[in-house]
């Protein structure tokens, strides 16, 4: 690395607050950036001819990283992958159906486990790499490059579950009739997720999340078994390769499991889904020491108006002299107005000059 290359990577934003700096404006980027709302990407991933196939592109995914950066300028840009590519390295073949989301052919039992081999990830985990080598020679040198996998436990329930669900019976009822059993398919899926975002490190990657959308469902104590512990691991095993590079968690509907999760995780960034009060996220940060990132509801963003000016700046003054991270609490959704995200961006960059 070139002292000027080490130098340009000291003005990524994001970088700076996951640190645990407070900035004046905070770091803005928006989970699912990249996407159906935005005419390019519906363009490209028509070029692509399916969702996959755009995925395993790394030209194609790569520029439909980019749509959402020259649009808007945010400070980080994620990876465009999906969760679901994970099962898919290990050989539990994923087909996205347009209009209908993921579908995998369902494991449901221990004796299944063996239909996942970890020994042939190689070719398709070196494809999403590539596409994250080429972001980092086309980004700015100021915006953080977001690597990302899906968390265990979320993982697993589309590989027992076979397709999206409300409530991830699935993979529930696995992990009561079979705790062994299913702890055996979250050991696999720990270790292929730290080789997998090791690798993204390793192409460029500044930071990586760890998404747990599904965490919301489960009891304490299974949150803590198959939410938390694993996580725990799969941290301190990539810390272990890769100790300095930041990690965001996002249990999503973790609710008051989330200062224990920040605290036994040893995540250096939290994501907080919209049900999370703004006072909480303050203490997320104060005594988990976190940068928190979140929460504005996506809906709040389609509709747009005073009331989303409203819960931005709120959301603004309660973070104040915090490390904040400015998000969505969930990902964009297909119908939000381009210019409502124009307008979330001025509104947020404006803020520091409007209150010095
Ligand atoms: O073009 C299309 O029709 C596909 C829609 C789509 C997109 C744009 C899917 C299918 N995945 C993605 C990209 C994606 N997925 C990203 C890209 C980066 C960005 O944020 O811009 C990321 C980070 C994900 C992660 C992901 N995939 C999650 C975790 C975050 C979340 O939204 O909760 C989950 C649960 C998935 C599974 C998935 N992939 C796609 C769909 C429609 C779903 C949800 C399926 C379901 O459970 O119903």
């Amino acid at each position: 690395m070139t002292t000027a290359g080490t130098d340009s990577k000291k003005n990524r934003k994001l970088m700076q607050v996951l640190g645990g700096q407070v900035l004046p404006t905070p770091p803005i980027w928006l989970m699912r950036q990249a996407g159906r709302y935005l005419p390019e990407y519906r363009a490209t991933r028509g070029e692509a001819g399916g969702f996959l196939k755009l995925c395993y592109t790394p030209s194609l995914a790569a520029e439909v990283t980019l749509q959402p950066i020259r649009r808007y300028g945010f400070d980080a840009a994620i990876l465009f992958s999906d969760i679901l590519i994970v099962p898919d390295a290990l050989g539990q073949s994923v087909s996205f159906l347009e209009g209908e989301g993921p579908k995998l052919d369902p494991i449901q039992s221990a004796a299944e486990l063996n239909r996942l081999d970890p020994s042939k990830t190689g070719t398709k985990f070196a494809l999403i790499c590539e596409t994250v080598a080429r972001l980092r020679q086309d980004l700015p040198s100021e915006t953080t490059l977001i690597g990302f996998c899906g968390a265990p436990w979320t993982v697993a329930t589309y590989v027992v579950g076979g397709e999206g669900s409300s409530d991830q019976a699935a993979a529930r009822r696995f992990a009561y009739r079979d705790p062994k059993g299913f702890q055996q398919l979250i050991d696999i899926l720990v270790d292929t997720s730290v080789d997998y975002l090791s690798q993204q490190i390793e192409a460029g990657a500044d930071t990586v999340m760890v998404f747990d959308s599904w965490a919301g469902t489960l009891p304490d104590r299974e949150f803590a078994t198959w939410v938390t512990a694993p996580t725990a691991r799969l941290v301190r095993e990539l810390k272990k390769r890769h100790p300095n590079v930041p990690v965001i968690g996002f249990p999503r509907g973790a609710g008051s499991n989330a200062l224990g999760f920040v605290k036994e995780t040893g995540v250096n960034g939290v994501g907080c889904d919209t049900a999370m009060p703004l006072h909480d996220m303050r203490v997320l940060a104060k005594d988990a020491g976190v940068a928190v990132q979140g929460n504005i509801d996506p809906l709040l963003l389609v509709a747009g108006g005073e009331a989303l000016d409203r819960r931005i700046d709120e959301t603004l003054q309660a973070m104040r002299g915090l490390p904040h991270i400015f998000n969505l609490g969930h990902g964009i959704v297909p119908d939000t107005p381009p210019d409502h995200v124009a307008r979330l961006m001025e509104r947020v960059r404006a803020f520091a000059k409007v209150h010095a």
